[in-house]
């Protein structure tokens, strides 16, 4: 370690930046330290070198345009480093508010610019990827964030796993090893604070899921699957560009022969089929393997409306189990979220390490139904808590979603779609492809008897596909 660098830790324990007890911290568990860097601001020489050793300390293949802080303690960093290394710097707001022209990042970018992160400390890592999320929302490139010190409490690895390199000016045994080395603490209080990281090593975080603004950008689908964390809705966003469609075909047809025909004869067209496998009076276990090759052969993800609604270890048995063994076969479920979040708990257990995916409910077609306001916020919600396996939600509105943000990574599939807005006897209502996409904000339009009581169904399901990849080019070009 450098002199310059000796001398930092010993000032910032000077000044009484780290203390040696018995701490509580924010995740609940007991420290016998406790660093915090607030008190900088008070100390304007050592802010300057704080600021200037870091970005000294970067390794010289690290390129960024802009830097952004981590609010709060940081910003007063990322303010002198833009400053003295005339680096442009943005601000991201912990509360977008729903007023106002308040955004969540502020500042002038452009998309496909790198920022560079900055943090004062780095425990598990969760803030930075809090300040990554709507950087990276905005179409900004995240690689890199510096920290000034490292816990060396999983923050490392958890960036990682994000696509973010850490760079630390000082990990916490390196400091505490000066410290002892220069008499200013104990040999047991560095022993014990050994003791405590060996048993402290990672503290786990849920990635926070990107949102921005509704109206602040449209990502395109390559953009967007890029900050997609569960694997299905990335493949679901990578199906959908190589084939340019965004049609999902809803196959409410009278028998299984007849699903597996239509399937055949739609394929090309479509990004993914849904069943409703619990109406196929000539259902047999070999049904998932047959439908499983015709969606190889035409590119398309296979999603089962289930539509489960359960408690989380009812749906975990229904998911995987009876006649159906849905988990097997299909790509895709949904859910009603009636139940509590316990249902995305429940059906993860399963899907998960299988690499599936879940829509969540969060808005339904027919008319008067309840899931609405608080009900779609609080589906939102849980959402956004299980970004690991929702991948998405169906919708039928959420343009006018009173959240007022997208979130970039969650698709919106939504039924209730025919070439003419109208309804059925049954309460059905129906809007047309281009309304649904450009107008109600959703990504793709799912078509059942539109397209399966058409005279040609593999001729109306192109038309489809044609005006709903319209509608979608139309959106990202405005
Ligand atoms: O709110 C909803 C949710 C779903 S998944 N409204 C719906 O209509 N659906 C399903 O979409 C419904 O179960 C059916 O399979 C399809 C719509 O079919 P269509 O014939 O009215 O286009």
């Amino acid at each position: 370690m450098s002199s310059s660098m000796e001398s930092l830790i010993l000032e910032l324990h000077e000044i009484g930046a780290v203390k040696f007890g018995n701490f509580k911290l924010k995740s609940g568990i007991y420290s016998p330290v406790y660093i915090d860097l607030r008190l900088i601001v008070s100390y304007p020489s050592l802010l300057t070198q704080i600021s200037q050793t870091l970005i000294s300390s970067l390794p010289p293949y690290t390129s960024f345009d802009v830097v952004c802080g981590v609010p709060y303690t940081a910003l007063p960093i990322a303010t002198v480093v833009s400053v003295s290394n005339s680096i442009p710097m943005l601000m991201r707001r912990k509360e977008i508010k729903d007023y106002g022209t308040s955004k969540a990042i502020e500042g002038v970018f452009e998309r496909d610019q790198t920022c560079l992160i900055i943090e004062d400390l780095v425990t598990s890592g969760g803030s930075v990827l809090e300040t990554a999320a709507p950087l990276r929302g905005v179409g900004l490139r995240v690689r890199d964030a510096v920290v000034l010190i490292d816990r060396e409490q999983g923050g490392r690895e958890n960036l990682e796993e994000n696509g973010i390199r850490l760079h630390s000016m000082i990990r916490l045994t390196d400091m505490v090893r000066v410290l002892r080395e220069k008499g200013k603490i104990e040999e047991g209080v560095e022993a014990n604070l050994i003791r405590f990281l060996k048993e402290n090593r990672r503290v786990s975080v849920v990635p926070s899921v990107e949102k921005v603004k509704v109206k602040e950008r449209v990502l395109g689908f390559k953009e967007r699957s890029e900050l997609c964390r569960n694997p299905m809705g990335k493949k679901l966003f990578e199906v959908m560009m190589k084939k340019e469609t965004n049609l999902c075909l809803a196959a409410d047809v009278g028998t299984a022969a007849e699903l597996l025909d239509i399937a055949d004869k739609v394929g090309p067209e479509i990004c993914m089929l849904k069943t409703h496998v619990d109406i196929l009076p000539d259902f047999t276990s070999d049904f998932g393997s047959k439908l499983r090759a015709i969606a190889d052969k035409h590119k398309f993800l296979i999603f089962e409306d289930r539509k489960f609604a359960d408690i989380g270890n009812t749906v975990t048995m229904q998911y995987e189990g009876g006649v159906f063994k849905i988990l097997e076969w299909a790509d895709i479920i949904n859910a009603h979220i009636i139940s509590g979040p316990g249902i995305v708990d429940g059906l993860k257990l399963k899907g998960l390490p299988r690499g599936k995916g879940l829509l969540l409910l969060a808005e339904m077609s027919s008319a008067g139904n309840l899931a609405t306001g608080d009900y779609t916020a609080a589906a939102v919600k849980i959402a956004e808590a299980h970004s690991d396996f929702v991948m998405g939600f169906i919708s039928v509105n959420p343009a006018s979603w009173k959240c007022g943000y997208v979130y970039p990574s969650m698709i919106h599939a939504t039924p209730g779609v025919q070439m003419v807005k109208g309804g059925d006897a049954l309460g059905q209502q129906y809007n047309t492809p281009h309304s649904v996409i450009t107008e109600r904000g959703s990504d793709i339009i799912i078509v059942g008897r539109g397209i399966i009581k058409a005279e040609n169904p593999a001729e109306t399901a192109h038309e489809y596909r044609l005006e709903g990849w319209k509608a979608y080019l139309e959106k990202c070009a405005e």
